[in-house]
């Protein structure tokens, strides 16, 4: 890729500010007045279509938003979207994984119609997406952050994404002007480029839909000085199934490669470095791709913290046991993972304090959400991908002034699915009758009675690949959830969520459940027919991924041709 840097906002200075701070007399009165006169504007438009901001992070567990959960962190500014609005315990994910889970966001399609069935490939852009329906029904559409599509998006007056993965410290971006390196911390970044669209970017007469969308918590979880300085000194207390040993499950569990002890790397993602790892023959990948993009000075600073916590480790390394490997590499994970998330936190809180200042929250829907859910040691686990809980749930968060009722919890179960048809009704747009969603307005707005769904499908593809997941699909209710393993094995499980909410004990073969098993089989057909899923097209999708000639790289990536 051609790089070049590029000045974007010749009068936009992404470290201080200087948009929102005018010193000097003659510009700081222009600036008000235009500031004044764009607050009339808003409280027009505001009277007419609600705004939308729809806020993703990337692999953000709702174990880890203080709203679901406090024993890990708090995240006070997330909180708040719960605390005005709604929090949702029940909303999942069709299929976890990120560039899908983007697909069927925008396209309100599962992933068998919508074509994205795993990273690997390109988006179709063929597919009619929500942001392109709002663009020609007048709203004013944005996009920063990480899309993973391969592609540019279509339906954005404005853009600024991440190539790919993207970086956390002085990363790319692609722009419809080019492609740029900002300097900074992805995260801040991400929010400057959405906070300056907001105040200079965007037309004030039109309502907008603005998708800000964090590269944050993704792997290899590189924190920013101020949070790792904090998250290093902390210590986490253990998940109850850190020792799972997959005994009641088929074999798709035992075969995963994300087990903390087997498959988390100590250079990679537990920041390991150095000669000393040859001679202690911990010959892994050593991590270059996030620590080399950092300055002279980031990098001093990093190695201040990480280096005293190395040399401790190294030293006690030899004599450590696998039990006691697996807690500090757990412990290691939390305080990096965690520290990016407290980032993505702060930056939220930025972005509702400016809708605060500037009277735009009112006429706002806020959204919080991620790509999908993640393992915090849950199983022994990092990653996602599975249909079991951590990361099939998702976070979900919703705020709408005067629409929502502040403090609310709702445990209906909603996916990303219905996020297109949502946003579409609120707009006051129809939407394409093939959508596969359902609109959340009658749960926002407390009308709980116009709600029937009473089970959701679900559909994991990207096998043989990076984690070694299995293909899998499957059917949740609220009280049970039964999951068919295919491809290279053949294999059910049927779990009591009820009664078993960690998912520990299969029981497909317990007698006691043959009934409840056959009739969630039959609901499950039933589904696969409704959402047009079928044998017919995951043997098109095996052929497909065959083609790709999808193969590991010496680095642990993979490569599609
Ligand atoms: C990268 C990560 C994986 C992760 C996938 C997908 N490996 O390949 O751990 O599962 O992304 O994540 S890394 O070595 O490159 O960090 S997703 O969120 O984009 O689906
Ligand atoms: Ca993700």
């Amino acid at each position: 890729m051609n790089i070049t840097s590029i000045n974007l906002f010749p009068s936009f200075k992404i470290k201080n500010y200087s948009v929102f701070a005018p010193k000097n007399g003659i510009l700081g009165a222009v600036i008000l007045c235009i500031t004044a006169c764009s607050v009339h504007k808003n409280q027009v438009t505001e009277k007419q279509k609600p705004n939308i901001i729809f806020i993703m992070s990337d692999d953000h567990a709702y174990q880890a938003i203080s709203a679901y959960d406090n024993k890990l962190m708090q995240t006070p500014n997330i909180d708040r979207i719960a605390h005005e609005g709604m929090i949702f315990t029940n909303a999942s994910v069709t299929n976890s994984i990120c560039s899908p889970s983007r697909a069927v966001i925008l396209t309100g399609k599962h992933s068998h119609l919508n074509g994205k069935i795993d990273n690997l490939s390109k988006f179709d852009t063929s597919n009619v997406t929500f942001p392109q329906l709002l663009q020609k029904a007048g709203y004013q559409t944005a996009m920063f952050g990480k899309l993973h599509f391969g592609n540019n998006p279509k339906g954005f007056d404005e853009f600024m994404i991440l190539p790919d993965q993207g970086d956390y410290y002085n990363p790319e971006f692609i722009t419809k002007k080019g492609d740029t390196i900002i300097t900074g911390y992805v995260t801040d970044i991400t929010t400057d480029l959405t906070l300056n669209w907001l105040e200079k970017g965007r037309d004030k007469t039109k309502p907008f839909l603005l998708m800000y969308l964090h590269k944050a918590p993704h792997r290899p979880w590189l924190p920013k000085e101020k949070y790792y300085k904090e998250f290093t000194k902390k210590t986490f207390p253990l998940p109850e199934t850190l020792f799972d040993d997959y005994s009641t499950r088929s074999s798709a569990a035992k075969s995963a490669e994300m087990n903390i002890l087997k498959d988390m790397l100590l250079t990679y993602d537990n920041k390991l470095e150095g000669s000393i790892l040859d001679s202690l023959g911990i010959n892994e990948r050593r991590l270059n791709t996030g620590l080399n993009r950092m300055t002279k000075a980031e990098r001093q600073a990093w190695d201040a913290v990480y280096g005293p916590i190395n040399e401790e480790f190294l030293k006690n390394y030899p004599k450590m046991s696998p039990k006691e490997l697996t807690v500090w590499k757990y412990q290691r994970y939390m305080q990096d993972y965690l520290a990016t998330i407290a980032s993505v936190d702060e930056n939220v809180g930025r972005l509702l304090d400016y809708l605060d200042d500037k009277k735009l929250s009112e006429n706002t829907v806020v959204v919080y959400t991620s790509d999908q859910g993640f393992y915090l040691g849950e199983h022994g686990w990092f990653d996602k991908r599975f249909m079991y809980n951590e990361s099939f749930r998702t976070p979900l968060l919703i705020k709408w002034p005067n629409k929502i009722a502040p403090g609310t919890t709702e445990d209906e179960m909603v996916q990303n699915l219905d996020f297109a048809q949502t946003f579409l009704e609120i707009a006051g747009v129809k939407a394409p009758n093939d959508m596969q969603g359902k609109s959340l307005v009658p749960l926002l707005l407390g009308k709980k009675e116009k709600w029937d769904r009473d089970a959701i499908y679900y559909h994991y593809y990207e096998y043989p690949a990076e984690h070694a997941v299995k293909r899998h699909y499957g059917i949740a209710t609220k009280k049970y959830k039964l999951i068919h393993f295919y491809y290279d094995i053949d294999a059910w499980e049927l779990y009591d969520r009820e009664k078993d909410p960690n998912e520990l004990h299969n029981v497909y073969d317990d007698p006691a459940y043959k009934d409840i098993a056959e009739m969630m089989k039959t609901k499950l057909q039933e589904l696969r027919v409704k959402y047009k899923d079928s044998e017919i097209l995951d043997n098109y999708y095996i052929q497909l991924y065959k083609k790709k000639k999808v193969t590991k790289t010496a680095d642990h990536s993979l490569i599609s041709e």
